[in-house]
């Protein structure tokens, strides 16, 4: 059984380059791995907001993927970073003394500025399981559009607070499909290497997958992928695997077995907070300003930038409005929060020659969910670890990935649970909307049915083989598909269209966009491994030619 990602992907190839030297001994895998306090407190100390009249060097909008490997390997060259973050900083204990909450009982910390939940598996048995909450800055935001509700993390750390931590190297046969313009020998031999050292991406432990506990809704997932001569892989990750270890013998706090996932993770799971931007933070040179949003940039005098930006406190009011100046901007707002700004100004006249492309060609990566009910012989166990490991990969034969998903409800469901990624085809485009001053997606429901089609070819096959059924009470009352949302926006200024080839928005010098924005709908997998190497190997360009 080949395990995907891990045969790609590996910690060699790093660059001659000075300021990328460091990355085989500063961001190797041990040096990642020491993930408890140390990071934490560093990125603590280093949060100082930025003052109205400011100048920064570079600015940096959003603290996710793309915002962490930009402000690292600018800082690393020397280069004064501010990161503005619209979340919080999620490095302070609340009452119950935990950052985050658990996914079982959610509260004012689970949802951005929401007064109840919007669980993305929002029904149980049938029954609605969303609850009321005090609105707050909280980490998952249910950003609805049209046709879709878009799940993303709002903090310092951005997606990687709240994601499963699946990290994916797509197989290299689909590249071409991911990223046309780029040079795969250079992704597969250079960056996406680095991606996962920088990540600290590692497997578990193949003996003992097959025996914990917390893994039998994975092996329960492989026996049937296998029955039906569908191709079943291992995922890497970036949980800390000897921790999980740890955590099932009873000697760690729990985390991934304590349900918690969606909401933050308290400790086993290597967010950015404890890679990059601890890093980043490190060098002296990187500042980090949470909850302050960008609302605008703009051309200043002497060929600098003029930023606006709002300070918010946790209920989401503005506190102040601050106006700040730059020479470079990299916007890495996630491919909703940077296509939403720059559809906002170059409509609204602030950054009027943006080209045309500008809010196109974005994807939810074929996401769809579903669940299958197995029979009782079959159970997937009461403890399941929220970090998944596996999949199913059917990409090639029927256009769909499956990630053998966690249902840590606690007690035994009898169900398998999964995410697909599957090739839908149907792209949206943002658009300004002057009536109601919000920028609009065009994305409608209906477009989901291509992946349920391909989903269907993993699932359809299964339920045949096993005599089983789909659940249809996960998402509504006699409703299989969760055909409502994704977790994987991608597009909306994508490479070599709306920027040049390594993210230059050329209209204006020294405004760049490095983050999921910059690809076109899909990549086949998970992203975030795809959205950390490209900004790996955009940054790079940047640094050695732009500086
Ligand atoms: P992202 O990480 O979203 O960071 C953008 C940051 O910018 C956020 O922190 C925002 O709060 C901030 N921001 C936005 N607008 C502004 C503004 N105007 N001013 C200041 N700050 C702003 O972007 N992917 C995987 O590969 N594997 C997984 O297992 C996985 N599981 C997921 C599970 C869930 C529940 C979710 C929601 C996502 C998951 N993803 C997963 C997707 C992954 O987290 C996502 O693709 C990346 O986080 C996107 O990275 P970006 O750098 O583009």
């Amino acid at each position: 059984m080949r395990e995907k990602g891990s045969a790609e992907s590996g910690a060699k190839g790093v660059s001659r380059r000075g300021f990328i030297t460091g990355t085989g001994s500063i961001l190797g895998i041990t040096a990642l791995t020491g993930h408890t306090g140390t990071a934490q407190a560093q990125a603590a100390t280093a949060a100082a907001p930025i003052s109205n009249g400011a100048h920064a060097p570079a600015l940096v909008i959003g603290t996710g993927y793309g915002g962490s490997v930009a402000a690292l390997r600018l800082a690393q060259a020397g280069v004064d970073v501010h990161m503005i973050e619209m979340g919080m900083a999620w490095d302070t204990p609340g009452s119950d003394g935990k950052i985050f909450c658990t996914t079982t009982s959610p509260d004012h910390r689970s949802y951005w500025l929401r007064t109840k939940t919007k669980a993305p598996l929002n029904y149980f048995l049938g029954l609605p399981i969303d609850r009321d909450i005090t609105r707050y800055t909280g980490i998952l935001d249910a950003e609805e559009f049209g046709g879709i509700t878009v799940y993303q993390g709002r903090g310092v750390g951005g997606g990687s607070l709240v994601n499963g931590g699946m990290a994916v190297v797509p197989r290299r046969e689909n590249f071409g499909a991911v990223l046309p313009s780029v040079n795969a020998d250079e992704m597969y031999n250079t960056y996406y290497p680095r991606a996962t050292a920088g990540l600290g991406v590692t497997s578990i432990d193949p003996a003992w997958f097959d025996t914990t506990a917390c893994y039998q809704y994975s092996r329960v997932g492989r026996k049937h992928a296998q029955r039906s001569n569908l191709p079943f892989v291992p995922v890497p990750n970036v949980y800390d695997w000897n921790y999980m270890k740890q955590e099932a013998a009873g000697t760690a706090t729990k985390s991934a077995l304590a349900g918690e996932i969606l909401y933050g993770n308290n400790h086993g799971k290597k967010s950015l907070q404890k890679t990059y931007i601890a890093l980043a933070k490190a060098t002296g040179n990187v500042t980090v300003s949470p909850l302050h949003r960008v609302t605008s940039v703009a051309p200043g005098s002497g060929g600098r930038y003029t930023v606006v930006i709002e300070q918010l406190d946790t209920g989401g009011n503005v506190t102040a409005t601050k106006t700040v100046t730059a020479d470079r901007v990299f916007f890495a707002a996630g491919s909703v929060g940077t296509s939403k700004l720059l559809v906002k100004l170059k409509a609204t006249g602030a950054l009027p020659n943006l080209n045309g492309e500008i809010g196109r060609n974005w994807g939810d990566n074929g996401n769809v969910m579903c669940g299958r009910a197995n029979h009782l012989w079959d159970p997937t166990g009461s403890l399941q670890s929220t970090i998944p490991c596996s999949g199913i990969d059917n990409w090639a034969a029927g256009g769909a990935f499956a990630e053998v998903a966690p249902l840590p409800v606690g007690i035994e469901t009898f169900a398998s649970f999964y995410l697909s990624i599957t090739r839908n085809p149907h792209r949206a485009q943002f658009s300004w909307n002057a009536a109601t001053g919000r920028v609009d997606l065009n994305w409608q429901t209906a477009w989901k049915q291509p992946s349920i089609d391909m989903a269907k070819t993993i699932f359809d096959k299964i339920n045949a083989k096993e005599g089983t059924i789909y659940r249809t009470d996960l998402f509504g009352v006699y409703k299989i598909w969760g055909d409502h949302l994704t977790y994987h926006p991608l597009g909306g200024a994508v490479l070599n269209q709306a920027t040049d080839n390594y993210g230059r928005l050329t209209a204006y010098p020294g405004l760049y966009v490095i983050d999921g924005s910059l690809i076109p709908g899909n990549t086949s997998v998970n992203p975030f491994v795809t959205i950390t190497a490209l900004a790996e190997r955009n940054i790079e360009k940047i640094i050695s030619t732009d500086l």
